[in-house]
């Protein structure tokens, strides 16, 4: 490979941008910012301009960019094993799997790498639950959705996504599901059928547009799965590892699920790494040859989830993004401007709905950029702030500034 092919030194951004349109699939529309460093909740462009994440990569960077103590840990272990397969053992996945049942009280773990592959295992393990234990007659299972999910986008789990985009063209789809709108307990009641497995749902849903269910919906929905004897599968993998201000977003109402899911933070953004948590009776379904993966559970990516996990408690980031939560969604709800529709939100996972007359959220992403603040749009009209929960007043004070000057304009 040419000397020049590994960094060369006189590319611009628009060099970059360009490059990446003439050699990378068109599947994304990403704000026009080229990053080259990041640093706690600090990122550099190429020019080096500095923003700061107010997206901490869809809440994959909870821990900050860069956090010296997990880098630490991924450095020490890729310099003596990344990759072991699961036909061995090795000295890492056993103490993960350990610290993170101990941390989120669950009886066992599964590892594997993305959201969506962890989701996947969900619905495996719910339908092998369901058809092995419940006794659903095989190939019969139900899985109950809510409206507005966003879980990942293999082929079955785009299989139960009602936003057309997402489904277009990727069919034939997996049948077994069922929808019912998010945030109504009643309606999943009456969805629930003797072959129904499981309620697979966000405590909080993301794409969606940080959509918070009402009161009490997340208590109620646990005791119509207890009595209906339904598994309850809570995706936080966006929600989880201390977003909202607590450890699952689920525990705002003292919920625990049969099933959960991880992903993002749990490596801090270092790696993909991801985890389904259940107890005994349920991941004792699973038995060995049923499921797995090549890099699931590997040395390196258990390595860095440990350390994750570490700072994550240790460094208080939990309690500070229910603080800094508090305070920044108290800043937003306090801009007078004609825009805003609602702002909404728990912890560091805060959604501001324009009105349809503001002409669409990314113009305001894209004017935040200008002004050094990072964020995303999602769906046409809500702008998304979710920062490292590594955030201090005075980040937010900086970045405050600067929303109110762009929700103000024209
Ligand atoms: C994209 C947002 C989208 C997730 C929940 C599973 C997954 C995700 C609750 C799958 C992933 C990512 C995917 C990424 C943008 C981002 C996202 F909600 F976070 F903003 F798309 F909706 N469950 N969410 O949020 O995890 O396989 O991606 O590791 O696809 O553009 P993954």
């Amino acid at each position: 490979m040419q000397a020049d092919a590994v960094q060369p030194r006189t590319l611009s951004e628009l060099d970059y941008i360009a490059l990446e349109k003439q050699y990378g699939a068109n599947n994304y529309k990403p704000i026009d910012v080229v990053i080259e460093r990041g640093e706690g909740v600090w990122v550099w462009d190429v020019e080096g301009r500095r923003y700061l994440d107010f997206l901490s990569a869809y809440s994959a960077v909870n821990q900050g960019h860069a956090h010296p103590r997990i880098l630490q840990a991924m450095i020490e272990q890729a310099q003596k094993v990344t990759l072991t397969s699961r036909a061995f053992r090795n000295d890492q996945l056993p103490l993960l799997a350990k610290e993170l049942c101990e941390l989120t009280g669950y009886d066992k773990m599964l590892p594997m790498n993305s959201g969506a592959e962890a989701v996947e295992t969900a619905l495996k393990l719910a339908r092998k639950w369901g058809h092995k234990v419940k006794g659903v007659p095989e190939g019969q299972a139900e899985i109950i959705v809510a409206s507005g999910n966003f879980q990942g986008r293999t082929i079955s789990i785009i299989s139960f996504s009602d936003e057309p985009q997402y489904k277009d063209g990727f069919g034939p789809f997996t049948p077994g599901y069922k929808t019912v709108p998010y945030g109504d307990a009643d309606a999943l009641e009456a969805a629930i059928t003797p072959n129904t497995v499981a309620f697979s749902v966000e405590p909080i849903q993301g794409e969606a547009g940080i959509v918070l269910p009402p009161d009490g919906y997340l208590r109620r929905v646990r005791e119509i799965c207890t009595r209906h004897n339904v598994l309850l599968f809570t995706d936080e993998i966006q929600t989880g590892l201390g977003r909202t201000g607590k450890l699952f977003a689920s525990h705002w109402e003292d919920v625990r699920g049969d099933i959960v899911t991880l992903g993002k933070a749990l490596s801090g953004g270092f790696y993909p790494v991801s985890a389904v948590l259940a107890d005994d009776p349920i991941m004792g379904v699973f038995k060995p040859g049923d499921h797995g993966s090549t890099f699931g559970g590997n040395p390196l990516a258990a390595a860095v989830a440990r350390m994750a996990l570490r700072v994550l408690v240790e460094e208080g980031m939990i309690d500070n993004a229910r603080v800094m939560g508090e305070y920044l969604l108290g800043r937003l709800k306090r801009i007078e401007s004609k825009h805003i529709k609602e702002v909404r939100g728990r912890g560091l996972l805060i959604g501001v709905e324009l009105t349809d007359e503001a002409g669409g959220a990314r113009r305001f992403c894209e004017a935040l950029k200008e002004q050094g603040v990072l964020s995303k749009e999602t769906h046409e009209n809500v702008i998304r702030f979710a920062p490292p929960l590594t955030i201090t007043k005075d980040d937010i004070d900086w970045a405050m500034g600067r929303i109110e000057t762009v929700l103000m304009m024209d």
